[in-house]
């Protein structure tokens, strides 16, 4: 039995939502497993509407310089978990204080760097391995790599107990129209992205064909996504008819959801378009078709790193080019015509890899036993 524990959660907000998307969710998978979580942010302003509730057991305080280490009550409550997220580099006075504490106490806490997701095989290769603290005042600690990943050899995916059950108890039309949003039977696709080069096309596309000639609802996240497809709705006149939902595509912007309306999206829908990291996992869980499009790196690193998770969800041709597509891989190639039967294919796909995921311990239960048997 693991006990309970004091964990410190270390996070920088560099652009987009998946730093704190992430780091808030594992703060609250600790928390709903019994352990005190305290999350450093410099940046918290997301939250508002990403945990609106907030959680029990987590505690949510500001990354300034320096740091306010009197409102943490670390006297009270030492820090026996440290997680550096996404490479952040921790507080150099937390760290001095926590050797303070480690000195007169004699434990140390155990130093988890958390890295990004990836389905490549080096993932399996550097996970939990350790690394040597060399300078400051926490020199000769060990700090030690946590990788998330799909396979028993990394660390896992952030899910939280009874979600299936959540989601079989889920009604996506009175969700829907709690929105505002009344359908008269088209299918449905939500878009989360930044500015896919392929958007104008699929828009294009959609409109012209809808889906098979079946009629689309698309339901539009607020930010980045919004953005992009006004730039292109406001340029094309022919898209200008989805505005008043006349053509086969008909288009609902959204609010900013909660992480938990954000999964209640995507199980509402048909087809769901995602990106980042934490709205992938999300979409895996859902058992839904979805499309990924990956954070674009200059060094072109998210090539790879898409074939590779290819791989790993045994994704059929079409769902392989219509991704090559959307992450803008491949650009000679025609756009993707999606058909009804492109759709079913890709759902089973979809859940076939949920059911071959799920048979895995999840990130934060790994994560618990690697501390305990790493302390
Ligand atoms: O926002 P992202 O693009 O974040 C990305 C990735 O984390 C990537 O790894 C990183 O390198 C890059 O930023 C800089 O996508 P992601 O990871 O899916 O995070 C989005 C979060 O926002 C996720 O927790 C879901 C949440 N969300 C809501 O809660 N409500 C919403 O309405 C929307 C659109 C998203």
């Amino acid at each position: 039995m693991n006990r309970s524990r004091q964990w410190d959660i270390f996070c920088k907000v560099i652009d987009n939502f998946g730093d704190i998307g992430v780091c808030w969710r594992l703060a609250a998978g600790l928390a709903f497993r019994g352990h005190r979580v305290r999350l450093w942010v410099d940046d918290a302003s997301a939250l508002t509407w990403m945990a609106p509730g907030g959680c029990n057991n987590v505690q949510v305080l500001g990354w300034t310089e320096p740091l306010d280490l009197q409102g943490a009550n670390l006297a009270l409550h030492p820090c026996e978990v440290l997680i550096e997220s996404f490479g952040c580099e921790i507080a150099p006075e937390f760290i001095a204080c926590c050797a303070d504490r480690a000195g007169a106490s004699g434990v140390k806490p155990v130093w988890i760097n958390l890295e990004y997701l990836s389905a490549e095989p080096y993932v399996e290769r550097c996970h939990a391995l350790p690394s040597q603290v060399r300078q400051g005042p926490a020199a000769g600690w060990t700090k030690w790599f946590f990788y998330p990943g799909f396979t028993h050899q990394t660390g896992g995916l952030l899910r939280e107990p009874g979600l299936l059950e959540r989601q079989a108890r889920f009604d996506g039309n009175a969700w829907l129209a709690a929105q505002g949003i009344v359908l008269s039977g088209e299918k449905r696709m939500s878009l989360f992205c930044y500015e896919p080069s392929a958007l104008g096309g699929l828009l294009a596309q959609l409109s012209r064909h809808g889906l098979d000639g079946a009629p689309v609802r698309l339901l539009v996240t607020a930010g980045r996504a919004e953005k992009a497809v006004k730039n292109f709705v406001n340029a094309a006149a022919s898209l200008q008819r989805t505005a008043n939902s006349h053509g086969l595509l008909s288009i609902s912007y959204l609010p900013c959801l909660s992480q938990c309306d954000f999964d209640h999206l995507l199980w509402a829908c048909d087809l769901n378009f995602v990106r980042g990291e934490d709205s992938l996992v999300r979409a895996l869980w859902s058992g839904k078709p979805f499309v990924w499009q990956l954070y674009p790196q200059d060094d072109g690193a998210h090539v790879p790193k898409l074939d590779a998770f290819l791989d790993m969800l045994e994704a059929p041709a079409s769902l392989q080019q219509v991704h090559r597509n959307w992450n803008s891989v491949n650009l000679d190639q025609e756009p993707v015509k999606m058909t009804l039967a492109d759709l079913a294919a890709w759902q089973t796909c979809a859940a076939a890899a949920r059911s071959r995921l799920m048979a895995h311990d999840d990130l934060c239960s790994r994560l618990v036993g690697f501390v305990a048997k790493n302390r």
